[in-house]
């Protein structure tokens, strides 16, 4: 039987390699070692000397567990290849420190520059969105890190050059936003001399990342740092965040992953009070609602409001004195009798969730509804805490199947495959955050020949992951240029069409790159 790695160690440090050293430039995908030369190499030219150093993260593909990282339950991402590479250097600090930040897209991504007080926080405006107020979330939750470490001796931050080359498609649902804050927050320890730890970098690069106006989970971050090539990444965040690297067993006809843009782009920043935002409250709500359905009382936990439905999970199956039972059938009993507790399909306004709750509209309001804005009448508690309820079970079955079986057969693959066409109707239809191209998509998919097709990430556009067996690549593409992009987009180029789909390769988390 494969057996998946433990627990990995929460004081592992961010891998280091070298140029110089042959055994730790091979564990390097070899298109991920060109651009890091080329970027020495034009940081070089740009600033007169060479960069201290190079610090990536690369994007993500959830395989299964979607939208449910937030109510701290388990998801299965990994990291893709496509990434987010910085190079650096520190300079001591005159004065005020300054960042010079250049891309190799000046076009695209214009060049700035930029000072920032030595003991305050670093200022983002959420309102006015800049591509580099990405790499001011990583600097500042890296700075706010090292000031309560070195509390009492006189800190001053380094000065920064800093060349980025970034090739996770913005808001293509792979998580460009995880990369691009993991690997600030990274550049910023390591030009302070910070050796930082995965799990550091985790807990704040998932503290930034809400810095630029989303309540996100920490699913993103997490495959972004803690990936392993080859594996997936099974991550817990409740009671406490721990990872799992879990090998795709052998299959007669090999696994693959294929990830295909549907270019229709959700600006979270934007959309977030009618969208993700939106949910995140609701869930919380539903949380609450259940706990006092049940009279358990929840204390709070790491979730952005701060109340999960995982947590409720933990305290009802306490008071029912079923918390030996295996998740699964917790999850089951849950379901059921959500079903039943939470029956208004039309949704709750406020006025009626306030008064399940025995407390008054401004109190929901202030307590509850208060941290972001969220646009809505009606609140679906009974459609997303079964949607969440019953991914987290698909989530462990997945995991399961994987895990108890040596050699994938037939039989096996159809289940999975039906698990991930399972999470895509309940994203459809429970938690509303599909849309008709990312369902064409997957249909297209599926009669192309995929076992399971979904939408990843956040939804509402974005990207679709497909289990397809290799020897079906050609064809689900082939299906996919004609029925989907070619039809959609007609004027498509074919540069835009190779970076449209791509086979997702399951990478290496973050890593700390010297010499070249
Ligand atoms: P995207 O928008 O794809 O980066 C978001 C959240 C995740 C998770 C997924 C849905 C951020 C940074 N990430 O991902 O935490 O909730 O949606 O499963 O907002
Ligand atoms: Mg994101």
């Amino acid at each position: 039987m494969a057996t998946p790695q433990e627990l990995v160690p929460q004081t592992e440090s961010i891998a280091e390699v070298y140029a110089t050293d042959d055994a730790s430039a091979q564990s390097i995908a070899p298109e991920i070692k060109a651009r890091w030369h080329g970027l020495v190499s034009q940081f070089t030219k740009l600033y007169g000397h060479r960069p201290d150093f190079i610090a990536r993260s690369p994007g993500r593909v959830n395989i299964i567990g979607e939208h449910i990282d937030y109510s701290l339950y388990d998801v299965l991402p990994t990291a893709v290849s496509v990434d987010m590479i910085i190079a650096a250097k520190a300079i001591p600090t005159t004065g005020e420190p300054l960042v010079k930040i250049a891309n190799t897209n000046p076009q695209k991504f214009p060049t700035r520059e930029f000072t920032f007080p030595v003991d305050k926080d670093v200022e983002i405006d959420p309102k006015h969105h800049e591509w580099i107020n990405y790499f001011k979330a990583g600097l500042r939750g890296a700075l706010q890190f090292l000031r309560k470490k070195r509390e009492g001796s006189s800190f001053v931050p380094a000065s920064l050059e800093l060349l980025i080359d970034g090739n996770v498609p913005p808001g293509g649902g792979i998580s460009s936003s995880a990369a691009f804050v993991c690997s600030s927050a990274l550049t910023t320890m390591k030009a302070n001399k910070h050796d930082v730890s995965k799990q550091e970098l985790q807990d704040l690069s998932v503290v930034s990342e809400r810095a630029v106006g989303v309540y996100s989970g920490g699913m993103d971050q997490a495959a972004s740092i803690f990936s392993r090539r080859g594996y997936l990444l099974y991550t817990r965040f409740f009671p406490k965040f721990v990872v799992q690297h879990v090998p795709i067993p052998k299959a007669e006809h090999e696994i693959t992953f294929l990830m295909a843009q549907s270019f229709v782009t959700s600006n979270k920043a934007e959309t977030a009070p009618r969208h993700y935002n939106l949910r995140v409250a609701e869930c919380t709500l539903a949380a609450v609602v259940l706990a006092k359905i049940h009279g358990v009382t929840l204390e709070k936990d790491s979730s952005s409001l701060g109340y999960s439905l995982r947590n409720f999970h933990e305290e009802f199956m306490r008071k029912e004195g079923r918390l030996q039972d295996p998740l699964e059938y917790q999850l089951d009993s849950i379901i059921l009798d959500t079903t039943e507790r939470l029956s208004q399909e039309q949704g709750y306004t406020r006025e009626e969730i306030a008064k399940l709750l025995d407390i008054t509209v401004p109190e929901l309001e202030s307590t509850f509804l208060s941290s972001f804005p969220v646009h809505a009448e009606r609140f679906l508690l009974r459609q997303r805490a079964l949607h969440c309820f019953k991914e987290a079970r698909r989530v462990l079955d997945f995991k399961a199947c994987l895990s108890n079986t040596q050699k994938l057969d037939e039989k096996h693959i159809t289940y999975l495959g039906q698990l991930l066409n399972e999470s895509q109707a309940s994203c459809r239809t429970d938690y509303d955050c599909s849309c008709p191209e990312v369902d064409d998509i997957c249909a297209i998919a599926r009669r192309a020949g995929t076992w399971g097709s979904r939408l990843t990430g956040a939804g509402w556009g974005g990207c679709t992951v497909h289990m397809l067996p290799q020897n079906k690549v050609e064809a689900v593409t082939k299906a996919l240029r004609e029925e989907y992009y070619l039809k959609h987009f007609p004027d498509i180029s074919e540069e835009k069409l190779a970076e449209a789909m791509v086979i997702s390769k399951p990478s290496n988390g973050s890593f700390l790159a010297f010499g070249a």
